[in-house]
């Protein structure tokens, strides 16, 4: 199924009530001397890739309830996103996740991709499960594990990856580590580090010369005592380790309660080293809520330094953004277009912070004023310059509406059947 775009022209309807909403923003907004049609065109071209695993129903550790018309395949997966880029014109990504989905038939993958205007973003690595065949077990540790044998088994299957990310365009390997211990005294907090080191340094190696390494961190779960690379300090140590092209990737999940995200992406940034981003949203721990759904000006404050970094921080890279949430209780298109807006809005709107005057009342240690410039930022309702950034590259006014009136998810089942099952989960 692919949407085509004289179908979401007929869904968008009128643009009236669009064209006065916009108009008055634009005219209140022009009043601060903001550039609106370069604040749209910013947001236009921000894009977000959408990862493999999100397109099929998740689940937790008690049970997975199916989505009828799931992709069973990779390329229904490649065509899942591109219904949400048709719609949102900001997922004109995807992040392969491997072993889960290997390409069979790599000119037939490129190629829908290709029709759906999707590039390929990050890839991930897998050595938190075994694999099918897979000669030896990750139960205790993968690139940290204490025998030399598996971690040689962790550190091929990245190169795999990579080798597999090179033929369709990838430029970026994301390694995620389960290893850690559950209980106190179960392994040498020391030992593992180090194994963990040179594992990252023989990955890094074994890369190509315009290829980056993104290394995630977490502070607790699949392992509950302790993690290996627990927190952006770790990470940062491992990639500055490794070289140049190594880098910390932040996921919003993996943080303690009540952490200041917002400091670790400015730290990392004014240090050029964060690569790569996960958006999702929680309560409580890695919950992978919509993104924006529990914590919106929590998001925002994240953005702010993100878009500073953004504009202040040349030694730092384009970042890989990607959206790492899993859908239990909705259909997970309409999940993806909900995270989608929620992060278009939070990017607007930290765009529109007057650098300046914060800057100046930063200064002038006027904390009143400090907080007034986010928080009226904040406040603004930004969706008329969402809506004309999707206009302006042919999506839809309302994605949600949209995949609604056109039945899309009716659409997929029809094709697909009730029973399919997205691999991997
Ligand atoms: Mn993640």
């Amino acid at each position: 199924m692919q949407l085509d775009k004289d179908s979401i022209l007929a869904a968008n309807g009128s643009l009236h009530n669009h064209e006065a909403d916009f108009n008055h923003l634009a005219e209140k907004l022009s009043r601060s001397h903001t550039d609106v049609e370069a604040l749209v065109k910013k947001i236009a071209d921000f894009q977000v890739a959408v990862p493999s695993w999100a397109l099929g129903a998740g689940g937790t550790r008690f049970g997975r309830f199916s989505f009828h018309g799931e992709p069973a395949t990779l390329e229904q997966k490649i065509a899942d996103v591109g219904i949400l880029h048709a719609l949102t014109q900001t997922a004109g990504a995807v992040s392969l996740h491997i072993p889960w989905d290997v390409p069979t038939d790599y000119a037939a993958v490129k190629q829908i991709a290709d029709q759906n205007g999707i590039v390929f973003d990050a890839i991930n690595s897998n050595t938190f499960q075994d694999q099918p065949g897979a000669k030896l077990s990750y139960k205790h540790g993968s690139l940290a594990n204490t025998d030399e044998a598996i971690r040689a088994q962790a550190v091929e299957h990245n190169h795999e990856v990579v080798r597999i990310g090179e033929k369709l365009g990838s430029k970026s390997l994301t390694v995620w580590l389960a290893d850690g211990t559950s209980f106190p005294g179960q392994r040498s907090f020391q030992k593992a580090l180090a194994q963990t080191e040179k594992s990252c340094k023989e990955i890094y190696a074994g890369m190509p010369d315009d290829w980056s390494l993104l290394i995630e961190y977490k502070p607790y779960e699949p392992n509950f005592y302790s993690t290996v690379i627990m927190d952006w300090g770790t990470s940062f140590m491992l990639a500055n380790a490794c070289g140049e092209r190594a880098y910390t990737l932040v996921d919003l999940g993996h943080h303690l309660p009540n952490s200041n995200i917002e400091q670790v992406v400015a730290t990392l940034m004014a240090k050029g080293k964060l690569g790569g981003f996960h958006f999702n949203d929680s309560k409580y721990g890695d919950d992978d809520l919509t993104v924006g759904s529990i914590k919106p000006y929590a998001l925002f404050l994240i953005f702010n330094e993100l878009v500073y970094g953004m504009e202040h921080n040349p030694q730092n890279p384009d970042l890989a953004w990607m959206i790492d949430a899993s859908h239990n209780v909705k259909d997970p298109l309409e999940d993806l277009i909900q995270s989608l807006e929620a992060i278009q809005e939070a990017y607007a709107k930290a765009l529109l912070v007057d650098q300046k005057a914060l800057a100046a009342a930063q200064l002038n240690h006027d904390v009143v004023q400090c907080q007034e410039i986010l928080q009226g930022a904040y406040r603004t309702d930004v969706r008329p310059l969402l809506e004309r950034a999707r206009l302006s590259r042919g999506g839809a006014l309302d994605p949600l509406g949209a995949y609604r009136t056109l039945r899309v998810r009716e659409g997929l089942i029809g094709e697909r059947g009730k029973h399919t099952v997205a691999t991997g989960l």
